[in-house]
């Protein structure tokens, strides 16, 4: 691996290995094949609801990169397949979660499939209406500094929701007290149906951050080393208690909103068609490859022990018991004594 005949992909600039950014490239097709996979039992009737990650892969993987295990937080939002693989998450937990049985680490098949959150992985679960999630991670960061711990929040969400009113509360809030932590906007153009110019007066999330006093950058979702980049310096920034950064990426949503929605309806033919040229997977591949580092042997065999894995997690994933129907109330209600 440590060929030192390739070219320079300008990744040893970022503090990243030969291995590093061949793992992330992996680690994008794992993410890719779980999302894939669960489509597939999607349409069979197997998974009631799956909202997709696709096209949002090298945003994730990138900005997540630099963030600590079992150290740093994520409040992630619903497309966040490959953060909560980052952050811990398996395969098998994700398809676990999203066929709802009982012993999901999310929450034991009572949320909604997408809602990730274990506080094994430090992710914490997210709620249906958008951006909540955003002063959750707000919250914590406000915590760790309190409590003088060593802690950065990262937290996700669509351009669509970073209109929410609690999201200008979370950042307005963590620009005053210069806390430690990420705002993510995956930003794919669209909110469902919704195009970017119908959401965003400015058309651009990033400029906000200036209103709130800390900085805002724009970067290709597409591009995981740019996405690593600003993903690494924003969490340098939050650890000198420099406070927070927030970061626009712009993706490309590969499919329609969800399971439930069908975008060829509000998008025209030619951009639908378009959509193939951003996918991040091929685009990361051909630049590997172009430097020497991604040979077709080596590409072949990601591809056929990422195949097996998948296999393996949804066959031990589908054999897991259902819930048990007499806790379907539990955690709906306060309980006696607690
Ligand atoms: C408060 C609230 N309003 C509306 C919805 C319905 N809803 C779910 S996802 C979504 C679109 C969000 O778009 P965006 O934030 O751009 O994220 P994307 O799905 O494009 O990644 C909407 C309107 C909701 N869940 N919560």
């Amino acid at each position: 691996m440590a060929n030192t005949k390739v070219a320079e992909l300008g990744h040893k600039a970022l503090g990243l290995t030969d291995a590093d950014v061949l793992a992330m490239y992996r680690q994008m097709l794992l993410a890719r094949a779980v999302d894939e996979r669960m489509w597939l039992m999607q349409r069979a009737g197997k998974i009631a609801f799956i909202i997709s990650g696709q096209g949002h892969e090298a945003a994730q993987i990138g900005m997540t990169w630099p963030m600590r295990p079992n150290q740093d937080w994520m409040a992630p939002y619903y497309r966040s397949i490959a953060s909560a693989i980052t952050f811990g998450m398996t395969p098998e937990d994700i398809i676990t979660a999203h066929l709802a049985k009982g012993d999901d680490v999310s929450s034991g098949g009572r949320q909604m499939p997408g809602h990730y959150g274990a506080a094994r992985y430090n992710i914490v679960s997210l709620s249906s209406p958008v951006g909540t999630q955003v002063l959750h991670a707000v919250g914590i960061a406000m915590g760790a500094w309190v409590k003088g711990e060593d802690v950065v929040a990262i937290t996700s969400f669509g351009e669509g929701t970073s209109n929410q009113g609690e999201v200008h509360e979370a950042m307005n809030f963590a620009g005053v007290h210069k806390l430690p932590v990420i705002f993510v906007c995956e930003n794919n153009g669209y909110a469902i149906s919704v195009p970017l110019a119908q959401q965003v007066g400015g058309l651009s999330v990033a400029a906000r951050a200036e209103g709130y006093g800390f900085p805002g950058v724009t970067v290709d979702g597409a591009d995981p080393l740019a996405c690593y980049a600003a993903g690494k310096e924003a969490h340098e920034r939050a650890i000198r208690g420099e406070g927070p950064t927030l970061i626009e990426a712009v993706v490309h949503r590969l499919t329609s909103h969800s399971s439930d929605d069908d975008q060829r309806r509000y998008r025209d033919p030619a951009e639908v068609e378009d959509l193939k040229q951003h996918d991040p997977i091929p685009l990361f591949a051909s630049r590997l490859a172009a430097v020497g580092l991604l040979i077709a042997e080596l590409d072949e065999q990601y591809r056929a022990e990422v195949k097996a894995e998948i296999n393996e997690a949804s066959k031990r994933a589908e054999a897991r018991p259902e819930p048990d129907v007499a806790t379907a109330e539990l955690h709906v209600y306060a309980e006696e004594g607690g």
